[in-house]
This record gives C-alpha cells, structure tokens and sequence, in this order.
C-alpha cells in the first residue's frame, strides 16, 4: 500500500479514536477517492481505532457517553464505505437469517457482515439487536432459511446462540437449518461446544463459511 494510503487510514483511525462523527465521514470519503478499498477503510481504518476505544473503556479511562458516540461514528464511516460495495448482481437462492442475540445490543460487526453477504448475493433477513431465540426460530421456519446467523459481543450473551441451536432442534430444525456464530468474543472452540456448524471470524471469513456450509464453493 502506498503512503499516502497509510495516511488515509490513519486519519480513519484518529477519527474514531476522537470519536468525531463528521471528521470520520470525511475520513472514509477521502480514504475511497484516494483508491483505498472500502473493506480495507474498515478492517485498517476504523476497526483499529474503535479497539483502542474499546480497551480505553476497559481500563476506565473513557466512559459510555464516549463509546456510544464512537460507536455513531464507526456506523456513519461504514455506512459511506459499504454503499461503495456493489449488491452482487449474481442471486443466490440460499436465505440467511442474521440477528444480534438477546440481551446484545451491539449490531456494527452484524451490519459489516449482512453487507457483505448482500455483495455476495445472499437473501439476508435482519432480525436486528436483542433476539430471542424464538424469534431466530419462528423467522427461520416462516423464510425456510439455509442458514442462521448469530452475533454476540458480550461474555454474558454469547450463551444465546446455544440457546438458539437448542431452540431449533426443538423445532426439529437442526438438520435442516445451518448454523454459524461470531462476535468477538466467539471462537472455533465455542462453536464446537455448542454444536454450531461454523464460526466466523470476520465479514469475508463468514462469507467463506456461509458458502461452504450452502454447497456454493
Ligand atoms: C461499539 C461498542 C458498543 C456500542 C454498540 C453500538 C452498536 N450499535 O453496535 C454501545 C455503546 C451501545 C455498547 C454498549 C455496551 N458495551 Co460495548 N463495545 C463496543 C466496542 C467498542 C466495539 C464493538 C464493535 O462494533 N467492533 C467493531 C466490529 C466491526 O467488530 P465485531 O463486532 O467484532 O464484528 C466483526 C466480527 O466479530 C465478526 N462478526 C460479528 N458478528 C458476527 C456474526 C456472525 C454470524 C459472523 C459469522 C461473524 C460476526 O465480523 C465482524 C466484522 O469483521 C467493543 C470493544 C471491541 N473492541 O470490540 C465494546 C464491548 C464489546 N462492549 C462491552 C461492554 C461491557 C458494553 C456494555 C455492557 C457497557 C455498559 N456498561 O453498559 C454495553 C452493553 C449493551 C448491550 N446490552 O449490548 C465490552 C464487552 C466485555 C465482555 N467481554 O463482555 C467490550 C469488549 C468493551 C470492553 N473492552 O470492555 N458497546
């Protein structure tokens, strides 16, 4: 990469990090008209800043009126970046459900993945934040989905996607619906323990596995 797009996602970063909304508008716009692909705006640019927010919350030197305003932030930088990522103009027939569980109310890293899922030309049904997981089921049979997809950002929610996968075996779903978690705190190991049939760790990965587990690659 060259310097001058170093630079560009520099200044994307130390927008989020002053959680200044307008500077992170302009800062993904240049970042775009300076050749910096959108994904890159966000994985290099933004997502980097909004983890040492996020670590600074950690540590008690910065509070939830800050992080609120990052977070409006990092939604209005990837909303400019994402509208630059064409709808694939290819249609798959295969139907995900995605939804942020119960109890979560963090839905950015969602949003990145939808997108990219819609640039892949899946059908995706957004369930929005703080889910039950009668309603992933109820949403699943209603769509007759391939796929669901849950997202948890917090220690004490990601034990709802169990409940989910538990829920649609209830249903008598489970062998026909797949299932794939993710959210930070997510891994491998936890959806192996859970019985999830993939975890993915970033937008693009979680279009890897959504295509392995729906036979398109
Ligand atoms: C922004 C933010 C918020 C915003 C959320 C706004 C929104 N609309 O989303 C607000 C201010 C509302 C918020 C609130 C809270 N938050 Co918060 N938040 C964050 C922060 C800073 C960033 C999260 C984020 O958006 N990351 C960027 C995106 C792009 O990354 P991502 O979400 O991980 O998503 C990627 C992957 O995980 C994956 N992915 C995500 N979902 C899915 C789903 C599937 C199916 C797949 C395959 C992949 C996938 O792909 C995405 C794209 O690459 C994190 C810190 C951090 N560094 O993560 C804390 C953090 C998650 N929050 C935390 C906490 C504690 C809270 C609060 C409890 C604070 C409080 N005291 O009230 C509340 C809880 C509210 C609730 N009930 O949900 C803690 C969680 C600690 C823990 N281990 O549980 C963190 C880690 C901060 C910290 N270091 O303490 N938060």
């Amino acid at each position: 990469m060259v310097k001058e797009q170093q630079a560009l996602l520099e200044d994307a970063r130390q927008a989020i990090v002053n959680y200044d909304l307008s500077k992170t508008e302009e800062a993904a716009r240049k970042a775009l008209e300076g050749g910096v692909k959108p994904y890159t705006v966000i994985t290099e640019g933004f997502v980097p800043g909004i983890t040492e927010v996020g670590d600074l919350f950690d540590r008690g030197q910065l509070f939830l009126p800050e992080l609120i305003m990052t977070a409006e932030a990092m939604k209005a930088g990837t909303a400019i970046c994402m509208a630059k990522v064409p709808e694939s103009e290819v249609k798959s027939t295969k139907k995900v459900v995605m939804g942020t569980v119960e109890g979560d109310q963090h839905d950015i890293g969602k949003s990145i993945v939808m997108s990219f899922l819609l640039a892949n030309g899946f059908k995706i049904y957004d369930l929005g934040v703080n889910v039950s997981s009668e309603k992933f089921v109820e949403k699943a049979i209603e769509v007759k989905a391939d796929v669901v997809g849950m997202s948890a950002l917090l220690t004490t929610t990601m034990v709802e996607q169990k409940s989910v996968i538990e829920e649609l075996k209830k249903a008598g779903l489970r062998d026909k619906v797949k299932t794939i978690v993710g959210g930070a705190p997510t891994s491998q190991t936890w959806a192996d323990r859970i019985g999830a049939d993939a975890y993915g760790e970033n937008a693009v990965d979680a279009v890897k596995k959504i295509k392995q587990l729906t036979c398109l690659s």
